[in-house]
């Protein structure tokens, strides 16, 4: 969304497996400790940071006047799709590469749970895209939000047969110049040091991560 609306950024690398993330100035800005996360300074007043990225985008959104309809029809759409995909793709298919990438061999129940829920959020958005161009229409943040799931999915061991909107949807987003630097931003800074005893500190989180004194 940045590269799309030519807006100035910078990006901080984040040590996940370090644990950057639960440093108190990163939780000032983040208080569920994810990213992403971004700190705007262009307000003509005081910094303000936003977290979780369907409020970012949303923000951004409104900020720029770009990327998301006006009317209140169409406001309505974007809602429940951005809804759509905090509530159903990204969990999904997030827990879904997590139990494919990282559970102890042998446990299938949350692998089989999680890549059938992906693909059921999968069968929902080719649906969706039957005789529309983009989600909405017209490309928006709803297309922006749900993308990167559906770009990795034959690396996921999901490839996109039988989805032919999908395919043409996310051929046509992939080919997008702002697309294609964010995706080689993201390719650059991926895994850094990331080994089985640092996905300790990711994959072991509970309430006492949160809990102050
Ligand atoms: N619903 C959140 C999900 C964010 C999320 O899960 N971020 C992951 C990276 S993609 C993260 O920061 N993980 C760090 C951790 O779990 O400690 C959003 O869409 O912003």
């Amino acid at each position: 969304m940045l590269e799309e609306c030519g807006l100035e950024y910078k990006t901080h690398l984040m040590r996940l497996t370090e644990g950057d993330q639960f440093t108190p100035r990163f939780l000032e800005i983040s208080p569920n400790a994810k990213m992403p996360a971004i700190v705007d300074n262009d307000t003509g007043g005081d910094p303000v940071s936003v977290f979780e990225s369907g409020a970012i985008l949303l923000y951004l959104a409104e900020k720029t006047g770009r990327f998301a309809p006006t009317t209140a029809l169409g406001r309505k759409e974007l809602n429940e799709w951005l809804f759509w995909q905090v509530g159903n793709l990204g969990p999904m298919a997030g827990q879904y590469s997590h139990f494919r990438n990282y559970a102890p061999k042998g446990e299938s129940y949350g692998l089989k749970r999680y890549k059938g829920e992906y693909q059921r959020a999968m069968a929902v958005l080719e649906g969706r895209l039957e005789g529309r161009e983009y989600i909405l229409g017209e490309y928006s943040i709803a297309d922006m939000i749900s993308f990167p799931w559906i770009l990795i999915a034959k690396a996921v061991d999901c490839p996109l047969d039988g989805f032919p909107n999908l395919v043409r949807w996310r051929a046509a987003i992939k080919d997008r110049p702002a697309v294609r630097k964010a995706v080689d931003l993201c390719r650059e800074n991926r895994n850094h040091g990331q080994t089985a005893e640092t996905n300790n500190v990711l994959f072991n989180q509970d309430a006492g991560h949160f809990r102050k004194g």
